[in-house]
């Protein structure tokens, strides 16, 4: 298991500083917001400034425009095609895949009961889109990560569980499933328990503590849901998603700190 943290938490004026620090703190990886990945330039400089301070890119966080669930057609072509872009960034960067949440808040597609309920609308679009997201993910050579969010920032995936239902009906390789312990803290009634019967489909992690601050300020019980992880074999990087209180140059080595102690 290794630890990473997401460009925005970290100190520095710019990727390269960002990463200097990472790495002086104990981090072995940076995860990057998509959004300016959607341009194969950038793309190209952060892989020179990566590779300069030599440290991986775990993963990519989302970044993509419009929603995909949407029911303006429009707006859910744009946020898959944006994918597509941000999906073969990740596999130029060497990542393990790009963070992806189908929908923020509540429904946008009618409600057509009894023929279809909002959800059941939903459902049926997330497979045809993962098929297509997960078929162009095997083709670069990465993961497209569902990751379920607590019950206040969406209605649709909440638990691990659910995730895994999504993956083992899309059926394809390209398709996996991140854990944020920080939704997980809301949402599981076990974390270990949520952690083990996602299995092999779970492929990043996102740290945070019950509060959302930096692990160690919080009452998340970071020892049972890393045991949990050993038991599946996770070697994955996990990645901070948090606020940081305090001087960052400071809490974010005391918080690397503290989970190794776990790992
Ligand atoms: C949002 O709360 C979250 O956890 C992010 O990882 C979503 O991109
Ligand atoms: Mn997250």
């Amino acid at each position: 298991m290794k630890i990473a943290c997401q460009d925005g938490l970290l100190p520095g004026r710019d990727l390269l500083e960002k990463a200097e620090n990472a790495k002086r703190f104990g981090f072995e990886g940076i995860e990057l917001w998509g959004s300016e990945l959607r341009d194969k330039e950038k793309v190209k400089e952060v892989k020179k400034v990566m590779e300069k301070a030599g440290l991986p890119v775990s993963t990519i966080c989302a970044g993509y425009r419009g929603t995909p669930l949407d029911a303006d057609r429009s707006q859910r072509e744009l946020a898959i095609s944006d994918c597509k872009e941000i999906l073969s960034a990740a596999a130029d960067l060497g990542a393990v895949g790009v963070i992806f949440v189908p929908i923020f808040g509540h429904p946008r597609v009618p409600d057509l009961s009894p023929l279809y309920t909002p959800y059941e609308l939903e459902r049926e679009l997330l497979l045809k889109l993962l098929d297509e997201l997960g078929a162009h993910a095997e083709r670069v050579g990465t993961y497209l990560l569902l990751e379920p969010l607590n019950r206040y920032e969406t209605h649709f995936i909440n638990r691990l569980e659910q995730a895994v239902w999504f993956c083992e009906k899309v059926g394809r390789e390209g398709v996996k499933i991140m854990g944020d312990l920080f939704h997980m803290s809301i949402e599981e009634s076990n974390i270990a328990e949520a952690i083990k019967g996602a299995g092999k489909y779970l492929k990043h992690i996102h740290l945070a503590d019950s509060n959302r601050l930096l692990p160690g300020w919080g009452h998340t019980d970071f020892k049972s849901a890393f045991e949990a992880l050993k038991e599946i074999g996770f070697g994955n990087f996990m990645a901070m998603e948090c606020g940081v209180p305090g001087d960052p140059m400071e809490s974010l080595p005391k918080s690397v700190a503290y989970l190794r102690q776990f790992i």
